[in-house]
């Protein structure tokens, strides 16, 4: 199984926790960023909307880290990630929405802003992260994990682009609940970092 990745990559880190979480093996391929090797032909192919991660399976690709977190834990992680009762189901889902909503718009655009010079509104990005810290973090206070309990694709989702905050100029100290979660995963066996 073929993960198309960006070592600095919040999406990609996610897949890459989560196969190591599940352990899975993934064959690592670079893309060369720099050079926009995710907008040439080749990648294109596999994913026209030239965005890494991209998953191939054999005859699978997918793009997308939600979707192709949701996949793995389908396939090779079983009912421990993606539990398949309706409600415990929706209560992840509402997890990997807030990683592809809230996250991607707060701390991982001001990520982008601080440390990649994206132009883009920081103190936009600022305000939304304040608000979705404080949701998680009071979420946090009366649950160890985000969804069903335990740990789920949900916790894989949210807590690559929490994890670097301080890239974009975000301290998460003062989120005690938000700290002892990321102490609980980064405790998981077979857990990796970023890089
Ligand atoms: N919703 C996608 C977003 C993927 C995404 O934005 N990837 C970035 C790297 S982290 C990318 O490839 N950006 C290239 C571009 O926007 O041109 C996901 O969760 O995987």
């Amino acid at each position: 199984m073929k993960l198309y990745d960006l070592d600095l990559s919040g999406n990609c880190y996610k897949v890459r926790l989560f196969a190591s979480l599940i352990d899975t093996p993934l064959s690592i391929i670079p893309v060369d960023f720099v050079r926009r090797e995710h907008k040439e032909n080749k990648l294109m192919q596999l994913n026209s909307w030239g965005e890494i991660p991209i998953l191939e399976d054999g005859e699978v690709v997918l793009r997308d880290s939600q979707a192709i977190l949701v996949y793995l834990a389908n396939k090779y992680g079983g009912e421990a990630w993606w539990p398949s009762e309706a409600h415990l189901q929706a209560e992840v889902m509402q997890w990997l929405s807030v990683a592809s909503n809230e996250i991607q718009h707060g701390p991982n655009t001001a990520r982008l802003i601080k440390k990649f010079g994206l132009e883009s509104d920081y103190s936009l990005c600022l305000a939304r992260s304040e608000r979705i810290l404080t949701l998680i973090n009071d979420h946090l206070a009366n649950n160890n994990w985000l969804a069903a309990n335990r740990p789920t694709v949900a916790d894989c989702a949210v807590y690559p682009y929490i994890s670097i905050t301080h890239e974009g100029g975000i301290d998460v100290d003062k989120y005690t609940h938000i700290q002892a979660w990321m102490d609980r995963i980064t405790k998981l066996p077979n857990y990796i970092s970023l890089l």
